[in-house]
């Protein structure tokens, strides 16, 4: 009796689970009170979350520099640039809690190890112009990643992303205009913006994650369309896009052995050191202690604001229940 319930559950998920890749493949978007298999809501909560704690953990190497820009228009406009990272985290964390988490756990999780953030971050921003290398590589990078998630199956994700990547756009060419100045600047600012196309490169592109071969997640994100493209094609489509504008800056982008290759139609490139972004995303990158320190700081300084808005909240519920 029991072994033919079970058989007859496991036969219904499996319809369940059936119809809802049908879903998928008539490109349905799934809103949050539909059904949904239990890896695809673990799946999203994961992406999203992380996602939305770059957006947040980014934030810090530029604001990094708000007080030292060069003039009171670089100033603002990064002011401005460092308010939407704040922004879109606060986007995404609302797409993760429909999925049924909270932002204090996943917080938490950040805190704590369980939840990553892009190892981008974990890498100095020691110039001016990384200002200018952050937004032309690593917000072009984001764009890249994210205008065909846009499209991603999980309505509320896809909603998120249209509205950053309009931002996004914008944060690409602050970045691209900082490093036109500097490299048309003085040789000092010239060779500083080499430095910091040099430094960041090879993170950049190791923002897509690994590569195809190691990427233990992207098969059945791509079945489920959450994610639209596999890493190496994404890393390959930025790096087509990216070489040709580091040329019209007169820059030189790090790699000896970056060629155009008639027969693919692409440039051919050197891949990142791996074994540095696995160092990195295990949390032993140049930065890691010290961003997670300065978001444990900010988590820890903010909680009397959270309890006041929670006790406001409770007061005013208990005056509603009084009232009735
Ligand atoms: N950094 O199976 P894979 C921004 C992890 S913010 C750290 O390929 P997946 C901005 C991965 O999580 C931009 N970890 O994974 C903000 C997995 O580990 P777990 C942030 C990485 O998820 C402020 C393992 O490696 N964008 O633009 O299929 C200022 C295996 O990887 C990274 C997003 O988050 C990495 N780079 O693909 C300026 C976009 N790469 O979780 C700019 C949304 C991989 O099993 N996310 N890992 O422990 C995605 O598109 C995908 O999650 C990824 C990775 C392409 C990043």
């Amino acid at each position: 009796m029991y072994a033919q319930l079970v058989k007859s559950e496991a036969a219904e998920e499996t319809e369940q689970d059936r119809a809802f890749q049908e879903r998928i493949d008539r490109k349905e978007k799934i809103e949050p009170k539909d059904w949904m298999p239990e890896g695809y809501r673990k799946t999203l909560i994961r992406q999203i979350g992380q996602h939305a704690h770059s957006e947040i953990v980014g934030q810090l190497p530029e604001g990094n520099w708000i007080t030292r820009a060069p003039t009171l228009e670089r100033k603002a406009i990064l002011l401005a640039k460092v308010q939407d990272e704040a922004g879109h985290g606060l986007y995404l964390y609302c797409a993760a809690e429909t999925l049924g988490i909270s932002r204090d756990e996943m917080t938490e999780m950040l805190l704590d190890g369980r939840m990553k953030y892009s190892s981008i971050f974990n890498y100095p921003t020691l110039t001016w112009a990384d200002m200018g290398a952050v937004g032309w590589l690593v917000d072009g990078a984001a764009i890249m990643n994210q205008v065909p998630l846009q499209r991603t199956s999980y309505g509320p994700y896809a909603r998120a992303m249209v509205r950053i990547c309009k931002e996004e756009s914008f944060h690409q060419r602050q970045g691209f205009d900082i490093m036109m100045k500097m490299a048309q600047g003085t040789t000092a600012q010239k060779k500083m913006a080499q430095d910091a196309l040099d430094r960041f490169w090879f993170p950049s592109l190791m923002m897509f994650g690994p590569s195809d071969k190691d990427s233990v997640h992207s098969a059945q994100s791509m079945a489920w369309k959450i994610k639209m493209n596999t890493n190496d094609e994404l890393r390959q489509k930025f790096v087509d896009q990216t070489v040709p504008q580091a040329e019209y800056l007169g820059l030189t982008v790090p790699d000896p052995d970056l060629r155009w290759n008639e027969e693919t139609g692409h440039y051919d490139f050197t891949e990142p050191d791996w074994s540095e972004f696995m160092d990195v995303i295990k949390g032993n990158g140049p930065c890691n202690a010290d961003r997670i320190e300065a978001r444990k700081k900010a988590w820890d300084d903010g909680a009397w604001v959270r309890e006041g808005l929670m006790a406001h909240a409770e007061k005013r519920r208990a005056a509603r229940v009084a009232a009735q």
